[in-house]
């Protein structure tokens, strides 16, 4: 299938597969300045990014007014760094941030993470997803959000996936250079989607233990109800459904939520096929990702 002309071009970024409207404002991402209290939030695209925010969202700022909770929809209040939208620029979205800590989402592979935020010692979460339900979700994100390349068809998704060409380069790189980064930057959580399924609770802990935060039980009992699937799902400051460019009746932001949707969508043959191709690009045994919980 041909990409429409309205959706935008990959092209080839220092060996990484992007589009311009995350390259269009490199200098000034990479001249960004960190503050040492900044929070950042970093992923490949579809593996719970917005969950992770609303859930660090709710745990600083949760307390603040309703008109905060009812009006601001979660993009607006966790900038995404690298992105330039109609001019709309995600750097001067993080310096016009009225809150502190800044919470920041980014996509960016390791060594694209501007300097400043390892200068100054930031907190980083890394929140990584089993690659076939990430694939999956990528899949249904792509045909419904005409601000990133059209998919094609499940086959040609699937092929391109392994091949690493996908906005923000290869999930393989991605999740391995972050896992090393952790060998020599102490200050990265790195978490997985499929523990979040499990027990949002006990991620929650690690989370609020890593960040030194201490909310008492009914504010955690509350957090953990504000982000469940369905109240994400039906709230609209949550569920993206403000934002131009995506078409909920081809498929909802907040789609499934769930580990193991790729048995909807793999074939024998590609699961295969996945299978080998893994063994080969996941080499380091510490690495481990579940594709059913
Ligand atoms: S993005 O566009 O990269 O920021 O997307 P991201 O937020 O990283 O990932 C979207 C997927 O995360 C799922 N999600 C959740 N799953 C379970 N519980 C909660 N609360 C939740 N919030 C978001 C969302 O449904 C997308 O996954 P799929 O598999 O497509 O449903």
């Amino acid at each position: 299938m041909m990409d429409s002309p309205s959706r935008p071009k990959l092209f080839d970024f220092h060996g990484v597969s992007m589009t311009s409207s995350f390259t269009d404002n490199w200098e000034t991402v990479q001249n960004f300045q960190a503050r040492p209290d900044d929070v950042v939030i970093a992923t490949y695209p579809k593996s719970g990014t917005t969950w992770v925010s609303y859930i660090l969202d709710l745990l600083y700022f949760g307390q603040m007014s309703p008109e905060r909770q009812n009006t601001i929809p979660i993009y607006e209040r966790v900038p995404f760094l690298e992105i330039t939208e109609s001019g709309f620029k995600g750097t001067d979205h993080a310096d016009q941030l009225p809150t502190t800590p800044r919470l920041i989402k980014t996509h960016l592979p390791v060594q694209f993470v501007p300097k400043s935020f390892w200068g100054q010692n930031c907190r980083m979460v890394y929140v990584a997803r089993n690659a076939k339900d990430n694939m999956v979700s990528s899949f249904h994100f792509a045909r419904m959000n005409s601000y990133i390349p059209e998919p094609g068809d499940w086959n040609s998704h699937f092929q391109k996936f392994l091949a690493g060409k996908m906005l923000f380069g290869s999930w393989y790189d991605h999740v391995n250079c972050w896992w090393k980064k952790k060998q020599t930057y102490s200050n990265l959580h790195y978490m997985f989607y499929e523990d979040l399924v499990e027990d949002t609770g006990r991620e929650i802990d690690k989370l609020c233990s890593f960040l030194s935060l201490s909310p008492s039980a009914e504010e955690k009992t509350r957090v953990m109800s504000e982000v469940k699937f369905d109240n994400m799902k039906n709230n609209a400051m949550t569920n993206y459904s403000a934002k131009p460019g995506m078409n909920f009746e081809i498929s909802p932001f907040l789609r499934k939520g769930i580990v193991g949707d790729w048995k909807n969508h793999f074939t024998v043959a590609q699961n295969e096929e996945f299978n080998e191709d893994y063994k080969k690009k996941m080499k380091d045994p510490t690495l481990q990702f579940r594709t059913e919980i």
